[in-house]
């Protein structure tokens, strides 16, 4: 499929509505506490993108969701979609400093934000000038007076419109809705990545992308049927997430399973499979690696529905692609995506698996492996991964400079280093930056070393990843501790506690050893390939 295929016209909010009307009682989506059918979802959708219209939100302006995923994520999401608007999908375990940075950046004007996100929201609303409304989901459906947000604009932000419950937001809207006429190459939904320093940069993705990624790994690769139901561990936040368990599913008439409480809790996990009989679950390698760390999971739980995994987010190393293998009898197809791609550009697929590696590329995306200047590197050499696909974003918002180095014309520049075996299986041989990729999600060294140095007791530090028993990815900070300070557990546990408070708690060192000094270069640059416990 290509994107001329599809009409000039296109509006994304097709991927639900093509269920209609021939599949409009068929489950669409399982959750905890509601489920709801094609036809149940499109008129929550509808009254959501009625009320968003209703709230002043124009097409093309920016709706912000922090939600857990749920059944309102979801109608958010293609409510907005379906009017013109742009969905952003906010990182719930992001700090309020991200969030209002990221709302600001936007010009978010509404946010729909989830009652156990509210206080982040309150310590921010008076720096998002943009912000009119706050539209609040929870179990006590509260309303404006739980919010405790109305007096947030004090560095002369607009007159907001006060807080609403999302049941009331949506309780007189009409469950028709007009679809906005879109372009399908209008933007449709922004995320954010973080990089090794500065702010994080806004990647936005068109109406056209979700039905061709959908079309071009989903069924492409994936082999998804109507049959099928998915689960993803990674959150609907996320475009793993979001395209894995939303947009591919809907595309081909699957159901999709959503769990609203943390994936990092194995038992989670399990619980949901066992309960709701998913066909395709998603995860990341530490995911499958903590689900292993579960005594007798196997026996405990029902996880006979499953036909296959998916990982991405990070590499998935072979032992432990094997040990999954041995204990469920279930294969992972490990594919690189990328938020700048939408989704997965280069997979192993079902049935041609060479376990380790990132498989081989697909219909839709082309790829080179090139010096830095930019050269074709000869076989079997490691060189840096440049895909051209027409699911790329075309540029980062509000970053002209990042966006030049990374969008080169037709070709992204993925920022990984690959190698290709004899047999055309792709091998990830790492980053080109100081990236890591800690449990799939991105941590920057540098940031993590800005909140350790921010505390009195630290000198200077350095942060680097180390892999763990199962050969993953996790931060290992190197401190150098002011003078008369005592280095030992009861400091580690401190500077985890300050890391915590100050920082999505995801980023912080999962190990902290105090040194006399850091190794350095004759300028006094901190020289972080030394405490790397293996060459990169
Ligand atoms: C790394 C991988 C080796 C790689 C993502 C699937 O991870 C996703 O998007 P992000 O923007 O990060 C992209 C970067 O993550 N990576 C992802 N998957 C793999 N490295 N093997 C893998 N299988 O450095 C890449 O550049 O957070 C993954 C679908 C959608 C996504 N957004």
């Amino acid at each position: 499929m290509r994107a001329s295929d599809l009409p000039l016209s296109y509006n994304a909010v097709d991927i639900v509505e093509r269920n209609l009307p021939q599949r409009a009682d068929k489950t669409a989506l399982l959750t905890a506490d509601r489920e709801v059918t094609f036809g149940q979802l499109q008129a929550e959708l509808n009254r959501a993108g009625n009320a968003l219209r209703g709230s002043g939100l124009r097409q093309g302006e920016c709706v912000a969701i922090a939600l857990p995923d749920s059944v309102e994520w979801v109608s958010a999401y293609f409510g907005a979609i379906k009017i013109g608007a742009v969905a952003l999908s906010l990182n719930t375990l992001l700090t309020p400093g991200e969030f209002a940075y990221m709302l600001r950046d936007a010009r978010a004007r509404i946010a729909i934000v989830h009652e156990s996100l509210l206080r982040k929201m309150a310590d921010i609303r008076g720096q998002v000038p943009s912000l009119r409304q706050v539209v609040v989901v929870g179990a006590s459906g509260g309303g404006a007076s739980d919010a405790g947000t109305s007096d947030g604009s004090e560095s002369g932000g607009e007159q907001t419109d006060g807080d609403i419950s999302w049941d009331a937001w949506l309780a007189e809207q009409p469950g028709h809705c007009a679809a906005a006429t879109t372009h399908r190459e209008d933007i449709c939904c922004l995320n954010y990545s973080s990089g090794t320093t500065g702010e994080p940069k806004g990647i936005l993705h068109a109406h056209k992308d979700l039905p061709l990624t959908a079309a071009l790994w989903g069924v492409g690769v994936l082999g998804l049927t109507e049959s099928d139901r998915t689960f993803a561990a990674a959150k609907l936040f996320f475009t793993f997430g979001t395209g894995g368990n939303l947009i591919f599913p809907f595309y081909v008439g699957a159901s999709a399973v959503l769990l609203a409480g943390s994936p990092r809790v194995a038992a989670n996990v399990l619980e949901t499979v066992d309960r709701f009989k998913p066909t395709i679950l998603y995860n990341a390698p530490t995911g499958y690696a903590m689900t292993l760390a579960v005594d007798g999971f196997q026996e405990k739980y029902d996880l006979s529905s499953l036909r296959l995994c998916v990982s991405a987010g990070e590499a998935l190393p072979a032992p432990l692609w094997e040990r999954w293998k041995d204990a469920t009898g279930l294969d992972i197809i490990d594919g690189i995506g990328s938020t700048e791609n939408y989704h997965i550009f280069l997979s192993n697929r079902p049935g041609d698996i060479r376990p380790g590696s990132s498989g081989k590329p697909f219909s839709g995306y082309e790829l080179r492996l090139v010096d830095d200047d930019g050269t074709d590197v000869p076989a079997g050499d490691v060189g840096n991964l440049w895909v051209k696909s027409e699911t790329a974003s075309l540029s980062y918002l509000h970053c002209f400079d990042r966006s030049r180095a990374t969008f080169r014309g037709e070709w992204l520049v993925t920022g990984d280093k690959y190698r290709i075996d004899e047999d055309g299986y792709y091998w990830h041989a790492g980053r080109s930056d100081d990236m890591l990729k800690v449990g799939g999600i991105w941590v920057s060294p540098v940031e993590v070393e800005s909140t350790l140095i921010a505390h009195d007791a630290v000198l200077e530090c350095a942060v680097v990843g180390e892999r763990d028993q199962a050969n993953l990815v996790k931060p290992t900070a190197f401190v150098v501790l002011t003078e008369g300070q005592e280095p030992g557990d009861a400091m580690a546990e401190t500077l985890t506690a300050h890391c915590f408070a100050n920082m999505a708690g995801y980023k912080r060192p999962r190990r902290i050893v105090f040194v006399a000094e850091l190794p350095k270069t004759a300028t006094g640059k901190i020289q972080r390939y030394k405490l790397r416990s293996e060459p990169e």
